[in-house]
């Protein structure tokens, strides 16, 4: 072929090559920045997460500002105001990572406000990964947050004293679908049984950098010293800048038998949508036993790099809330039993 014919047949494919060009660039578009959460409490999550984002900060700035927001509230499963355990102390968990992989956790954390802020600063000034319990309260003192009164919130005064009427020392992990009156019911039942609110969220900004983070008061009235799935990554909590990210809520200990989220994103890995990740983390958590699946609830969340999300639930009820350009709303989760 001479070089003229070349710069013809050149001329004649460009325009072809260019439109299926434009074709991919359509399919592959990424939504961001984006946040999802766990759960309708998400959604006041979310807009504080979104102040960040929409104003170019980071996706790791993003989770820390909404994770702080729930801390600061009344809310049976996140913060101070958290039920207790079975000694009636309220212990907190929380983990944080960034788009690096860099990543801070404590765990049992008695009297101090905001667990994801410390769970940063053991990212960002200590050469670990999680404390716990009286040295990681230690390290908060150290690092500039104030010990808060040990006195439970008046919502948990009344749930605590609830359970121990029952006389029940075993963790109660209740099922959604028993709620009647809808997702905005109190978080709460008036027997005592508790509903989750454990707070995960997920963001990607307009780098497309993820990060992810954490906190909970954990499962209520739990042994003293319990630690549940959300403050160890790859379990509560996973991201991984090249694919996506998860984050969980529900009964811990499922959830650290399969070291879910981890599972949920190498999923994604595989090719799978977010979606149909999650499902096949909860399904992984019910093959080993449905009998004891029946009775417990884990909802996942996922997103990938494209901002496509997803979640599934064992049970009816897990929620999910997202933000976006296109969306602010909440989702109800998928669910296999
Ligand atoms: C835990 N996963 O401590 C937490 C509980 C939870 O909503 O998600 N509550 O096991």
């Amino acid at each position: 072929m001479n070089r003229r014919k070349f710069l013809q047949i050149g001329a004649i494919t460009t325009p072809l090559f260019a439109v299926k060009k434009s074709f991919a660039k359509n399919f592959d578009q990424t939504t961001k920045p984006i946040v999802i959460s766990t759960w309708d409490s998400g959604m006041s999550v979310n807009a504080e997460a979104w102040k960040i984002l929409s104003t170019k900060g980071t996706s790791l700035d993003a989770v820390e500002a909404g994770a702080v927001h729930i801390e600061n509230e009344i809310n049976c499963c996140v913060g101070l105001g958290g039920f207790p355990d079975r000694d009636g102390i309220v212990t907190l968990d929380s983990c944080i990572m960034d788009h690096q992989a860099n990543c801070g956790a404590v765990a049992g954390l008695e009297r101090i406000k905001h667990p994801v802020s410390v769970a940063r600063k053991v990212m960002e000034k200590t050469p670990h990964v999680i404390l716990v319990g009286a040295g990681a309260q230690q390290f908060a003192l150290e690092n500039g947050f104030v010990l808060e009164s040990s006195e439970l919130s008046n919502e948990a005064k009344h749930a605590y004293s609830k359970w121990l009427k029952k006389n029940e020392y075993t963790p109660v992990t209740n099922i959604e679908n028993k709620k009647q009156n809808g997702p905005f019911a109190p978080n709460f039942f008036e027997d005592g049984t508790v509903n989750h609110d454990t707070m995960g969220l997920i963001a990607m900004d307009a780098r497309e950098n993820i990060s992810g983070a954490v906190t909970t008061s954990g499962m209520a009235f739990k042994l003293h010293g319990r630690v549940g799935d959300s403050p160890i990554i790859g379990a509560g909590l996973f991201v991984d800048n090249e694919v996506g990210a998860a984050t969980s809520s529900g009964t811990g200990e499922e959830v650290i038998r399969i070291c879910g989220t981890h599972l949920v994103v190498e999923f994604m890995r595989q090719g799978y949508s977010p979606e149909m990740a999650c499902k096949k983390a909860v399904e992984r958590i019910i093959k080993r036993d449905m009998e004891k699946a029946k009775r417990l609830q884990v909802g996942f969340i996922a997103m990938n790099k494209k901002g496509q999300y997803g979640a599934y639930a064992i049970q009816k009820g897990f929620l999910f809330s997202v933000k976006s350009n296109n969306e602010n709303q909440i989702h109800p989760s998928k669910y296999l039993l």
